[in-house]
């Protein structure tokens, strides 16, 4: 089924006039509403009805996290704050948070888009959904159950952690959908083998929608053969929405855009140009129709690129791939640019390795040390000392070939890493301690 036949499969024609319009409405709104935005269209001499087409979005400046932060908590909002009915925030690695607000309309809108992806699925009023996601400033728990509950699922708010409950709700409640952070969902999976449960007699789980961070191939693949499920894939971000602005089909041939809402572009992360349709580069959102927080051209630090070709699904909106990195992930260790996600990519070849990794990058006077603790899926390895410093070996040569780095590898009892209930953190990096100068 698709839930909104009318925004979902249009022509593209049709729906770039759409954009067209809301695109104006938009650029005239923040002028006329946003304070921020009126000084900087103010600055760079922009008058809103300058802007007749979307070849004019390249004249609007990109908005970036840091606007948020120098306006925290409400300088960009576009409404008095009668208006704000909701408040979440990104906590962020340093610093203020990065804090967004809704009206009324802003989570219709929220709901709307959030049904349409959960209906791509094939979820539909007869599952029950059980969010682990944290409940709280996080957008992900209140932007999936929202969504949730207007498709008619019976929601269980569980929010992350308290593993064993988490459990004993999913048998009892016959939960049928997991809402968490596809680091947490194996987390969950690797408990339920642990207890013993047998998917399909214990545990009725049937689809995964799974978010907020991205994971491997090889992940997703453990995800849905250990749990037993179709996982799918959301991706969003606070300051264009949350979760809603895009997300797989059950088809899983990339995330389809809502993109009368979020319009994107991919941008190269250094030139800033604009590149054809299909390259990849920086995902730039801009939010069309949001009130509270109206957001132009969004730099989101993300890597994707777009995909144009009609989707077997049916539906006819812009897909993206999954996100390749962010472009302020990226380490330079030793003057080499390594993403985290690229180490993730060599580790999930080998299946004698499970997939939680660390990565600890570290300074030796000026030089940088990297190394890497990867998980056994068997630990009666690290007893055959000979095929285990075979592997290592075959893991540093292969992580060397691939991305001329030279790591100490370090591979470690299964489950002896630490686990996450919210988004994974995978690099600890420990150059700016000063013991370490
Ligand atoms: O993570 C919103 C969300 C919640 C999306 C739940 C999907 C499901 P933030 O906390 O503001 O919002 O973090 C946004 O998380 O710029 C990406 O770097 C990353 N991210 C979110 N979804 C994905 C994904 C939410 N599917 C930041 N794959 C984004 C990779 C993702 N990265």
């Amino acid at each position: 089924m698709i839930w909104d036949p009318k925004h979902e499969t249009m022509s593209r024609q049709e729906m770039r006039q759409l954009q067209t319009q809301r695109m104006i409405h938009a650029i005239q709104y923040c002028y006329d509403h946003s304070p921020f935005y009126h000084k900087r269209f103010q600055e760079i001499g922009l008058r809103p009805e300058q802007f007749k087409s979307l070849d004019d979005l390249k004249r609007i400046p990109f908005t970036v996290k840091a606007d948020l932060r120098d306006n925290y908590p409400f300088g960009m909002f576009a409404v008095p704050q009668k208006r704000v009915v909701r408040i979440h925030a990104s906590s962020g690695t340093t610093g203020k948070p990065t804090v967004v607000g809704y009206t009324q309309n802003d989570l219709e809108m929220w709901k709307d888009v959030m049904a349409r992806l959960i209906c791509a699925t094939g979820v539909t009023d007869d599952d029950v959904a059980q969010v682990a996601f944290g409940y709280g400033m996080f957008t992900g728990a209140l932007g999936l159950h929202n969504g949730l509950e207007k498709v008619g699922c019976a929601v269980v708010p569980a929010s992350a952690g308290n593993t064993q409950r988490q459990l004993m709700m999913m048998q009892d409640f016959g939960t049928t959908v997991l809402i968490a952070t596809p680091s947490y969902a194996l987390y969950l999976a690797e408990a339920a083998e642990e207890a013993g449960l047998v998917m399909g007699k214990d545990l009725k789980l049937r689809v995964g929608l799974f978010g907020g961070e991205g994971h491997s191939d090889r992940m997703h693949q453990d995800l849905e053969r250990r749990l037993g499920i179709l996982a799918t894939e959301n991706y969003g971000l606070s300051e264009v929405l949350g979760p809603g602005v895009a997300g797989d089909c059950y088809c899983q041939c990339g995330m389809h855009i809502n993109e009368d809402h979020f319009y994107p572009e991919i941008i190269d992360p250094d030139t800033e140009e604009v590149l054809p349709m299909g390259e990849e580069g920086e995902l730039v959102l801009t939010a069309m129709t949001k009130e509270a927080l109206p957001i132009l051209r969004y730099r989101t630090k993300d890597i994707t690129r777009l995909i144009e070709e009609p989707c077997k699904c049916g539906r006819t909106t812009l897909r993206m791939e999954k996100i390749h990195g962010r472009a302020d992930d990226m380490l330079i260790i030793r003057g080499v640019n390594v993403f985290p996600t690229q180490i993730e990519e060599v580790l999930s070849k080998f299946p004698a390795l499970g997939a939680n990794y660390e990565i600890i990058v570290s300074r030796d006077g000026y030089l940088d040390k990297m190394e890497i603790k990867a998980e056994l899926v068997d630990a009666s390895l690290l007893e055959r000392f000979a095929e285990l410093e075979g592997l290592t070996r075959s893991v540093h040569d292969q992580l060397k070939a691939a991305l001329l780095l030279d790591a100490k590898i370090r591979l470690v009892q299964p489950q002896s890493l630490k686990r996450f209930e919210g988004k994974a953190k995978r690099v600890t990096d420990l150059r700016n301690e000063k013991y370490l100068i």
